[in-house]
């Protein structure tokens, strides 16, 4: 990792310091996305059967799981892992379940009558990263929103051969619906729908370079209408941590996010530079030991360490990155905290590292990453539905509006707003004038 010193950098170093690696935009990778989605909107389940052959080598008769093949699956897994789910699960739902909103419904004046109402997205799609890394979790943190919230139907995708665990964590959420398909041909199924796979309304989701591409490239689609959950980018952490900051702890976390992609970012914002060189030891040390050491030493060498003058400095460092994940391991974390901007989630204090939200501690970790964090908020049970208003006004509420509404339509130069106003107000006055 690059060590730096933020207040010797010049402004262009300063934003270099922060930079991510390039996303995606490349053309080959539009071009090769887009060739897949055309081919599923023509050919339909036939293409899927010959996509999963060409990129994920497997073979499959039938695209979703039978009833037989989901208890096969359950059955394999072992106990240990099952309690795991089950304590990992009751945390999500407990923390989603409390984030269901009552609607609105009030009076702005008398005799106008404001609501604003949520209501379920019907039909949504969740793809689960399979591979070396099959993402267990987030079929949690993207099936039980979507039960809590209400929507009715409910898909999940994943690359062949289907992970156990996967099947029986969807099965645990009450999916009923599995499909073994990967990569972008599972996006563009899940968006223009196929003989076997439903269309739905959103996905959600992460996944790699194909995946992403094929999300954002469905979602300006005019074939089908579908949104998707958030723009995606690699996997990222920012450390905050002065020199009471424990370094194996702080090693040990900038490791768990780095392990994730050789384009993950991890990044170390310190007061102290000898913790900083600290846990560059602890790095050395606990890198040598994991099995995915060559993807966590290749998202380390595009990672920095920043030094600071003070925590006042490192808030505003953080918010300038606006990372995925901010753990403060610092004496006072919350008081940090309170300057704190833009982050997807932050872990607070020397006993709550990523892992804890990765996994089972009740928040999701579907997160905005890439600085998105500064304005996109991290996933939550209001993403699985929409709000929308209702209003209504009595004869009173309408006239005490009119002419507020005629004098800003007449000033847009809108006559027939004005007229729809007008008319209703002329009836009144005839009905009360013929009393
Ligand atoms: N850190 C990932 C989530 C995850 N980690 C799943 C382990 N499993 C989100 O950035
Ligand atoms: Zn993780």
């Amino acid at each position: 990792m690059q060590t730096l010193n933020w207040q010797s950098l010049t402004p262009p170093a300063k934003s270099d310091a922060l930079a991510r690696s390039p996303l995606i935009g490349d053309s080959n990778l539009e071009q090769s996305v887009a060739q897949i989605i055309d081919a599923v909107s023509a050919q339909g389940d036939s293409a899927l059967f010959e996509l999963n052959q060409k990129f994920d080598g497997v073979n499959i008769d039938n695209l979703r799981l039978s009833q037989t093949e989901i208890e096969q699956s359950c059955a394999a897994v072992s106990l240990e892992i099952k309690q795991a789910i089950a304590q990992a699960k009751a945390n999500i739902e407990r923390f989603h379940q409390a984030q269901l909103q009552p609607n609105i419904d009030i009076e702005t004046q008398p005799g106008i009558r404001c609501e604003l109402r949520s209501e379920a997205i019907e039909r949504v799609g969740l793809y689960i990263p399979g591979g070396t890394a099959p993402l267990i979790s987030t079929v949690l943190m993207l099936a039980l929103p979507a039960k809590i919230a209400g929507c009715s139907k409910r898909v999940l995708v994943s690359p062949p051969p289907i992970n156990d665990a996967i099947v029986y964590a969807a099965n645990e959420c009450g999916i009923e619906e599995i499909y073994q398909i990967g990569g972008a041909q599972a996006i563009a199924a899940l968006a223009l729908g196929t003989e076997s796979v439903p269309q739905v309304d959103k996905i959600f989701g992460p996944g790699n370079r194909f995946v992403t591409e094929a999300k954002r490239a469905v979602s300006q689609d005019n074939r089908c209408t579908v949104s998707i959950d958030m723009p995606a980018g690699p996997s990222e952490v920012l450390v905050i941590a002065d020199g009471q900051a424990n370094a194996e702890f702080v090693a040990a976390d900038l490791l768990s996010q780095a392990e994730h992609g050789a384009d993950s970012q991890v990044m170390l914002v310190t007061d102290c530079e000898k913790l900083a060189g600290t846990v560059s030891l602890a790095l050395t040390k606990q890198l040598a030991l994991l099995p995915r050491a060559e993807i966590a030493a290749a998202a380390l060498k595009c990672s920095r360490t920043i030094i600071v003058d003070d925590m006042a400095m490192a808030a505003k460092v953080s918010n300038l990155y606006g990372p995925e994940h901010l753990i403060i391991q610092t004496e006072q974390p919350r008081q940090v905290l309170k300057s704190i901007r833009a982050a997807g989630s932050v872990f607070i204090g020397a006993y709550t590292p990523e892992s804890v939200g990765d996994y089972a501690s009740g928040t999701n970790h579907v997160l905005p990453t890439y600085g998105y964090s500064k304005t996109v908020s991290s996933l939550s049970l209001a993403d699985f539905s929409r709000r929308f208003t209702v209003q209504e006004l009595s004869a009173d509420g309408l006239k005490a509006l009119s002419n507020s509404v005629m004098v800003l339509a007449e000033a847009e130069q809108l006559d027939a707003h004005k007229n729809a106003i007008a008319v209703r107000v002329a009836s009144l006055d005839a009905n009360t004038t013929v009393k």
